[in-house]
Parts: structure tokens; sequence; C-alpha cells
């Protein structure tokens, strides 16, 4: 059980609040492919993953980016209740998908890296605290299941 602080709830929903989740999500998936070629072996059926170009221009990408982020979004509406809200989800990218749960944590990370290229000078060291603390939490949440 993770405890949120009302500080840390007000910065992760009123920045959620700002997200483009389709553009945002694009970006995370498209950076995590480009900057960690490697889990690009998950996404096999996705088409030309050849160059930095051909991912961002990739609609698969695209299209799944926005699936993923939003399904994070899933998270930011159920703040108490992550683990819970991605059980499923964790089976899933354990027992069909075979997704390493490192990957959840390098997109944590590349995630923050895009809403802080977003947002800027907005994007303050408190709202990034909060972010890191949740973007932890998902991975840790979609990691749960894992046997
Ligand atoms: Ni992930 C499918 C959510 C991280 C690889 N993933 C999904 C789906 C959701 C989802 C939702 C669609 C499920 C369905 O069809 O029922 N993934 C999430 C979330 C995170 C995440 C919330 C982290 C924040 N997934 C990752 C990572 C990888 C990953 C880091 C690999 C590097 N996910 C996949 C793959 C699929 C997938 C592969 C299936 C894609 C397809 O459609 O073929």
């Amino acid at each position: 059980m993770v405890n949120w602080t009302a500080e840390e709830k007000q910065l992760i929903t009123s920045t959620w609040g700002k997200v483009n989740v389709a553009d945002c999500g694009a970006e995370a998936l498209a950076r995590l492919l480009i900057v960690y070629p490697w889990t690009q072996r998950f996404f096999a059926s996705f088409g030309n993953l050849s160059s930095p170009t051909a991912v961002i221009g990739n609609p698969m990408v695209r299209a799944h980016g926005k699936k993923v982020l939003t399904s994070f979004g899933e998270a930011v509406k159920n703040l108490d209740n992550i683990k819970k809200c991605f059980a499923q989800l964790s089976k899933l990218h354990c027992d069909k998908l075979h997704v390493d749960p490192e990957n959840f944590r390098l997109l944590g990370d590349i995630l923050i890296i895009v809403l802080a290229s977003n947002f800027g000078k907005d994007f303050t060291p408190a709202c990034q605290a909060a972010w890191q603390k949740m973007v932890r939490v998902v991975a840790h949440a979609l990691a749960h299941e894992y046997h």
C-alpha cells in the first residue's frame, strides 16, 4: 500500500490533466524503442522500426503508445489502488507477452523525460519527485503478478 501526501496527489492529477495522452504516449513509446533498441523485439509485428524516423512515423507505435498511456491514466485515477488496477495487465505482460519488468522501469524514466520536455519549467522538482514515485509504483504494480 502506497502512501501519497495530499500534495503528491495534487501534483500528479494536475499534471495529468494537462497531458495530451496520444502525443505523449506516442513520444514515450517511440523514445523507448529508439533509446533502448532491444525493446523492439516485443514489437516485431509493428512493421518498420529501422531508424528513429521510421519509429517516430510508425502509426502502430503511435497507436500503441496512446493505448499504454491511456492505461497509465487508470492508475492516476486509482492512486490508492494501483496494484489491483494493474493485476490483470501484470498477468498479461508476464504470461502472454513475456515482457521483462525492467522495461517498465525504463518506460517510466522515459515518461519523466517526455513530461519534462513538454512542460518545461512547470515540471518543477516537486512535481518530478511525485512523478518519479508514480512511475515506480506503476512499474512495481505491473511486475506484481510475475512468477
Ligand atoms: Ni504494455 C500491450 C499497458 C509497458 C509491451 N500494454 C499492452 C496493453 C496495455 C498495456 C493496456 C494492451 C493490453 C490488451 O490488449 O489487453 N504496458 C502497459 C502499461 C505499461 C506498459 C500501462 C507501463 C506503464 N508494455 C510495456 C513495456 C513493454 C510492453 C515497457 C515492452 C517493452 N504491451 C507490450 C506488448 C503488448 C502490450 C508487446 C502487446 C502489443 C500488441 O498489441 O501486439
